[in-house]
């Protein structure tokens, strides 16, 4: 039915089933919901699905390419809507008018999208559910202030699904942003004596100590184990940390070798791509299935036992991925199941950090969510911004741009930003850059570096050292501006999308992104990544 409401003094056609009305806050019921907005818009907010996946306000004449190549879809956007027309994102949408209100249109479930049609927003409810009463598919529909209609939402949200007890973030080392795949035993055991007394509460081991991805034992570079390298941090005074991709493997793993069946299938019956990384493709475990929830269980007690008590379990999109499950059930409602399973297998007092994870549907079940795509030593590389305008890619800017814009998340879930860097090797960003970053850190209250100490100045040591440190005040001003400590600081350089290239750049771009297709480029490329900082 066609409903009235007013906001701003103007009159808003909604479809709902029916809404219910409270002083601040307007709540639709539906499957499908319709606003059509009577006033010009200014900037449509997208929210990508998962942590590496675009946040930000476009301008409303502003369209997003469909990402190349499309091999890597599943490691950027929600694949079900990579060629979707209008803009769209995961969960949520909002519009800026002239003058700057805000109206916002979130959906109180998992398994929901909305998108913007020229002067109409709409939300939907993928699958609706089984089971599920019509009615009780919710919306929050919030006019106002950017940051007080977004707290709105953030609000019911925690009273839905939960928010994370609070922990203290942790301050952390962590092995990515430096060695890559490169660890060692023999490296890291220095490296952790190395960072001596800096102010550091986890140090974690990142990609590359397993044997293969499914395969999630100690690889020949660690000859000693898991258990002894668990014992080497905390003899170290600090908490061990572990990466892992739990809802993936290659399909050289023995996993993938000995249980076929365990992986998620599309209803032709073949694998679904979980995308491209490690040099080979990629694919989902299905989270549905009774032996995949024991054998997640068994995995994470596993990394408990040997010692490890901050887990960063990353690529978790692959458990939200299109597909025939086992047990038939929402896609994201299947993820949220693995989650839970994972975490109560890994207990309550582990730090468990989610990463590549499906943004609402982890709320409530982690104590950190990693809000952007992963940063880099560089600003932009000229291939990812200039040749592919995409947004997504590893990249500092790319990072800061996502993370501030879901900043709004901090109520829920401790929000990281990822690392920060203090070198000055190694590295090609300016002094502005990195300290831009540092302070994304602050305001997120999640500092973690990888700077390996061999590589640090006397100087930029005691940079680091006063950054762990530091406390501080903060205060917003504008949605991308802060005061902290007094210190006014500016993420607005961030906010800048790629442009459409032109001219050669197009055809380089073109080139660029169908030869991403081909598994041995891609392939080199990873080689490129992992080998850039040996
Ligand atoms: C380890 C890394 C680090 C990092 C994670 C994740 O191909 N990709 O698009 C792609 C994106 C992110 C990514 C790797 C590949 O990084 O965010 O912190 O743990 O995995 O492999």
């Amino acid at each position: 039915m066609t409903l009235t409401f007013e906001f701003g003094r103007q009159k808003y056609n909604i479809q709902a089933e029916h809404a219910t009305e409270t002083s601040d806050r307007l709540i639709l019921h539906g499957a499908q919901v319709h606003i059509t907005l009577p006033v010009p818009i200014r900037s449509y907010y997208r929210h990508g699905w998962q942590s590496w996946s675009l946040a930000a306000w476009l301008d409303v004449d502003f369209q997003l390419p469909t990402q190349k190549p499309s091999r890597l879809h599943p490691l950027q956007i929600d694949p079900l809507y990579a060629r979707h027309p209008a803009p769209n994102g995961s969960w949520l949408g909002a519009v800026r008018f002239e003058g700057g209100k805000v109206l916002l249109l979130g959906a109180l479930d998992l398994d929901t999208h909305v998108a913007l049609h020229g002067q109409e927003l709409h939300g939907w409810y993928e699958i609706p559910r089984m089971g599920h009463e019509a009615g009780s598919w919710e919306w929050l529909v919030a006019y106002g202030e950017e940051t007080s209609v977004f707290k709105r939402y953030a609000d019911l949200l925690g009273e839905r699904l939960g928010i994370a007890p609070g922990k203290p973030s942790p301050r952390v080392w962590c092995s990515w942003y430096s060695l890559y795949t490169s660890i060692n035993e023999e490296v890291l055991y220095r490296i952790f004596d190395e960072l001596g007394d800096l102010p550091l509460d986890v140090l974690q081991v990142d990609d590359g100590w397993q044997v293969s991805v499914g395969d999630w034992e100690a690889n020949r570079k660690f000859p000693s184990g898991m258990h002894a390298l668990a014992e080497k941090i905390k003899s170290t005074g600090r908490q061990a940390g572990l990466w892992l991709a739990p809802l993936l493997g290659v399909k050289s793993s023995r996993l993938f070798r000995e249980h076929p069946d365990w992986f998620l299938k599309d209803p032709d019956r073949n694998f679904v791509s979980a995308g491209f990384n490690w040099g080979e493709p990629v694919y989902a475990l299905d989270a549905t299935h009774p032996a995949v929830l024991d054998w997640l269980t068994d995995l994470m007690k596993q990394v408990r036992a040997w010692g490890f008590d901050y887990l960063k379990l990353d690529f978790l999109y692959a458990g939200a991925l299109p597909g025939k499950r086992h047990v038939e059930m929402p896609r994201e409602a299947a993820y949220r199941q693995g989650l839970k399973v994972m975490r109560e297998a890994m207990g309550k007092d582990a730090y468990f950090l989610t990463c590549g994870a499906l943004i609402i549907p982890s709320i409530g079940l982690c104590d950190a969510l990693r809000i952007g795509p992963d940063v880099a030593g560089t600003w932009e590389s000229y291939r990812d911004a200039v040749l592919l305008y995409n947004p997504t890619t590893p990249g500092t800017k790319n990072a800061i741009r996502t993370t501030v814009n879901r900043l709004w998340l901090r109520p829920l879930v401790a929000t990281d930003p990822d690392v920060a860097y203090f070198r000055s090797q190694y590295i090609s960003m300016t002094d502005e850059q990195k300290r831009m970053l540092q302070d994304l850190a602050l305001v997120c209250n999640y500092k973690a570096t990888s700077d390996l100490p061999g590589w640090l100045s006397a100087d930029e040591r005691n940079s680091l050292r006063e950054f762990l440190k530091s406390t501080y005040s903060l205060q917003q001003v504008e949605p991308y501006k802060f005061i902290l400590n007094g210190r006014q600081v500016d993420f607005s350089p961030a906010m800048q999308l790629p442009e459409k290239p032109t001219g050669l750049n197009a055809l380089l771009g073109s080139i660029v992104g169908w030869a991403g297709n081909r598994g041995w480029v891609l392939k080199l490329l990873n080689k490129s990544i992992t080998q850039e900082l040996k």
